[in-house]
């Protein structure tokens, strides 16, 4: 049916070329430092339920000058038969979800159109980009009757270049977003988590000179550390005498492009001059005194890079991360990650996509506050705010795609999708030095096809960033009744031994953490990345009894028990800090629409549980700091 669709959409539109296609390494990063006008707030919105808008009675594409893209007025002139009105088509705010603005969007798939006017008056000589930091799923965007281009993945950002396409005065804006879900996308057809849709992040046009800087990377060197102790002690010696290096890349876009770059750490003395080649791509690297990111001291500097006459600051740090046998090192010091799972969702009642700061300080307050170090962003890249939030507030990140569950392994046009998150999300976020890892799948099941597709995005992801480690949630298997290993082909290739447990939950009851017994053949850091249980908050009873408080603290007491028996456990993420909505979840009276695995309910009350976690990471932070 997809096919078919899109042959129709090519169809319609061949005579409009895309503007620009959205092609890896192709977005700007760093926006919220750069000269934006924003176009968040209220959107006109159409629902469109039957693609009204894209197809005529036939089933057939329309013609552009029949679609919505035209944000025709039937007001303006009723002597004409049009039969929508975008300025009198009910708001919703962007960003935001739509599934929780409007009582009748609560479950809805499909299409809906946004519309944005705007007044725009253009500066001779700037360049302007118009930037969506994300929307679910598949994206179509038309300028000024204009199509700029199509974006398919619902957690990633997107731009294309507007200069010739913006107008002096009046200009109109058209996204039709669609959510359905297809067995070919990423993710597919089912996951365990609400399809909230929309343009669920900021919208906004970037201004920049003719060449600018698209891009760029500062990151401290990966040194393999000598395994002589002589050797070893020499290197400590230099790193004290003369620093160490931080290396990274620039890379400008327009006509000017080989042009001089300066890259200023004012704090650390550095002011680095190097030219771009004709490409625009102006390596360079130097040694600094510089003083190291951690979760107990997130120190960033302030970084001002600049070239003609465009200019960008950021705020970066610098670590390393290294996994040494079955041990996990940050910065030469052996760390465990002390972690939760979070899902992006607002931290209490309304639920619903979260996006501002304000929601992740709270998220991240209880994080802090369970003792935790590590959050792992399940199970798609959270939005930038997110990120540089945990940053500033000295939790590491494992960031995600969501290539989850079921995904089309044998089908190009669906690895190309899932490497395309993959590089937009790497492309966003590889200057935060609390992401540690990147995590390229969820609970896939073991076949030739799939690990291909798993191998090639792992490849992928240290190809373009060799500074990080690269896992995947696995899963476990049993060698025997009461023997668990992870035996997933997978593990050889990734720098973690990480897996979803859920002994106690979807496997026997929670006295059989008792029982089980963990081996493990490859020695690399063993990485619990999901186990727990649900609890509806207030509900109590015997600790055997399902859905109580007292079922999932006795669970949680008997994981951690269970924990400290495991040889090479490096970190652990239970799943997860707050109920969550998802429509897998039937139990009326108790879960109503929601996961409740949460330590934390919807509302923000925490279930009893969550002491059990803060107890213990509380030992293991005393252990390790
Ligand atoms: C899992 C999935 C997660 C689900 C969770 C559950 O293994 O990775 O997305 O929400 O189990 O609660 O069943």
């Amino acid at each position: 049916m997809k096919k078919i669709v899109s042959a129709l959409f090519l169809l319609a539109f061949q005579t409009f070329a895309f503007a620009q296609e959205p092609a890896p390494y192709a977005q700007i990063t760093n926006v919220l430092s750069r000269n934006t006008v924003s176009l968040s707030g209220d959107w006109n919105t159409l629902v469109d339920l039957y693609e009204e808008g894209f197809y005529n009675y036939r089933g057939k594409a329309k013609p552009l000058d029949q679609t919505m893209f035209m944000d025709q007025s039937f007001f303006a002139d009723e002597t004409r038969l049009v039969e929508y009105d975008f300025d009198h088509a009910p708001i919703l705010k962007v960003p935001g979800d739509w599934n929780t603005q409007r009582a009748d969007l609560y479950r809805y798939e499909g299409t809906i159109w946004y519309r944005k006017s705007f007044d725009w008056t253009r500066k001779e000589g700037k360049r302007y980009f118009l930037y969506f930091g994300a929307a679910n799923y598949t994206s179509i965007v038309g300028l000024n009757r204009q199509l700029l281009g199509k974006h398919v993945g619902g957690f990633t950002p997107f731009d294309f270049e507007v200069t010739d396409v913006l107008k002096e005065g009046k200009n109109s804006l058209v996204v039709k977003v669609d959510n359905r879900r297809h067995t070919q996308d990423v993710p597919t057809t089912t996951f365990d988590w609400w399809n909230y849709g929309g343009i669920t992040r900021d919208v906004c046009i970037i201004e920049t000179p003719a060449t600018f800087i698209r891009d760029y990377s500062l990151s401290l060197r990966k040194e393999a550390v000598p395994s002589d102790p002589k050797a070893a002690k020499k290197a400590e010696r230099d790193v004290l005498k003369y620093g160490r290096t931080i290396e990274g890349w620039v890379r400008l876009d327009g006509a000017q492009a080989s042009q001089t770059v300066t890259v200023e750490i004012p704090e650390l003395n550095v002011r680095q001059q190097v030219t771009a080649n004709a490409e625009g791509y102006a390596p360079f690297s130097f040694k600094a005194k510089v003083g190291l990111w951690s979760p107990e001291s997130p120190k960033l500097y302030d970084v001002r890079i600049s070239s003609g006459d465009d200019s960008v600051s950021d705020r970066i740090g610098f670590r390393t991360i290294e996994a040494r046998g079955n041990e996990l090192y940050l910065n030469g010091k052996k760390i465990f990650c002390r972690g939760v799972c979070i899902h992006e969702e607002k931290p209490y009642d309304a639920g619903g996509r979260s996006f501002s700061k304000e929601d992740a300080r709270t998220l991240l307050g209880w994080v802090k506050e369970l003792n935790g170090n590590f959050v792992r962003l399940a199970h798609y890249p959270h939005n930038e705010t997110m990120i540089r939030t945990a940053e500033e507030m000295g939790i590491m990140v494992w960031s995600e795609i969501p290539v989850y569950w079921h995904i089309d392994w044998t089908n190009p046009e669906t690895y190309a999708n899932a490497e395309n998150q993959l590089v937009e999300n790497i492309t966003r976020d590889r200057n935060r030095a609390n992401i540690i890892i990147w995590s390229v799948s969820n609970e896939t099941p073991l076949g030739d096809a799939r690990l291909k597709f798993l191998s090639k995005l792992i490849d992928k992801a240290h190809e373009m960033d060799p500074t990080r480690l690269v896992s995947s949630a696995m899963e476990k298997t049993y060698i025997d009744r009461n023997t668990v290993t992870c035996n997933d082909p997978l593990a050889e290739k990734v720098d973690l031994m990480s897996f979803n447990e859920y002994v106690g939950w979807y496997d026997g009851d929670a006295d059989k953490c008792d029982r089980v017994k963990w081996v493990f053949d490859i020695k690399k850091p063993v990485f619990i990345s999901e186990f727990g249980g649900g609890a509806l908050a207030g509900r109590h009873g015997d600790v055997k009894q399902r859905f109580t408080e007292e079922n999932q603290e006795y669970l949680f007491q008997k994981q951690v028990v269970m924990f400290s028996k495991m040889e090479g456990l490096a970190g652990t993420t239970p799943w997860i800090l707050k109920d969550f909505r998802s429509p897998k979840r039937f139990l009326t009276g108790i879960q109503d629409d929601y996961n409740r695995k949460g330590l934390i309910s919807e509302n923000g009350q925490k279930k009893k549980a969550f002491a059990v976690m803060q107890k213990w990471y509380e030992q293991l932070k005393k252990e390790y700091e």
